[in-house]
């Protein structure tokens, strides 16, 4: 039984999927959690869900300003900060480069690859304070390469040497970096993915996806220094040995 009380943990993009399932588990585990994210109505309703341990902050992660302000209120709320779930992700819109539309190719670069920069940034003295680990959720597409995805593919595969640039840095701090690559899970993004008609993975079938629950439960693994090996690198949960690991085998 992995055991979080006394930890608080900051995830972004907390207001549905992979985020909510990731704060319901790390409070199960014990911890006081902080949801943010954009929709105000969906992180107060499961926050409320979760109990007195959870706090609902709205947060854009593409913007320095906001992250910083949040947490800053985390660290007054609850004395401090331990875990970094960067979650906060975007696929839409899928367009092959030739049709994409510069400014939302642009703000997917704000979101995915900014956003984890701002909040390793902001984070930076509170992690070292609690030599607290921060888990950078990647993806396949960081070394794969998907038609219709570059926007993906390239924040990803960024995020990936952020985790790494990151673990260089901070390691000899006591401050742990991990990423995450899920494999394909049950949520909202794969809708998008699924009505775009574009590339392989949009015709999966859905049975193919793992459930958010088993990121969120990887999440809180990797959070132990039973992970401690990934450090520096991405975890993938793709793999048969990994999926054992984390108990989903
Ligand atoms: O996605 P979805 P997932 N500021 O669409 C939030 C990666 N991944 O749970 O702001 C703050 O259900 C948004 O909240 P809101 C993926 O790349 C997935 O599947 O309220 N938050 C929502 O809570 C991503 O990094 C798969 O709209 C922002 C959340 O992000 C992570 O897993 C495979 C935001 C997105 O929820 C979670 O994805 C893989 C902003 N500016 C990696 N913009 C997969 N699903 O198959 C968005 O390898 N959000």
């Amino acid at each position: 039984m992995i055991d979080l009380s006394d930890k608080t943990a900051f995830i972004t993009g907390a207001s549905r999927g992979i985020g909510e399932a990731t704060a319901r588990k790390l409070a199960r585990y014990g911890a006081n959690v902080v949801l943010a994210a954009r929709s105000r109505a969906d992180i107060e309703r499961i926050a409320d869900e979760i109990g007195p341990q959870a706090l609902a902050l709205t947060c854009d992660v593409s913007t320095y300003r906001a992250v910083e302000t949040a947490i800053a209120h985390t660290r007054n709320h609850f004395g401090g900060l331990h875990i970094l779930v960067n979650n906060a992700g975007s696929i839409d819109p899928i367009s092959r480069i030739e049709n994409s539309d510069p400014a939302a190719w642009s703000q997917i670069v704000d979101v995915n690859l900014k956003g984890v920069y701002h909040c390793l940034r902001a984070a930076y003295p509170a992690l070292r304070e609690t030599r607290g680990v921060a888990i950078n959720i990647s993806s396949g597409a960081a070394t794969g390469a998907l038609e219709g995805w570059s926007h993906y593919c390239a924040t990803k595969a960024a995020v990936l040497s952020m985790t790494r640039c990151a673990h260089k840095e901070w390691a000899d701090q006591g401050i742990r970096i991990v990423g995450l690559s899920p494999g394909t899970v049950a949520t909202e993004m794969q809708q998008v993915i699924r009505s775009s008609g574009v590339n392989p993975v949009s015709k999966l079938d859905w049975s193919a996806h793992i459930s958010p629950e088993w990121v969120g439960e990887a999440i809180a693994w990797l959070t132990t220094e039973a992970a401690r090996t990934f450090d520096g690198d991405d975890f993938s949960l793709k793999t048969e040995e990994n999926r054992r690991l984390v108990g989903m085998l």
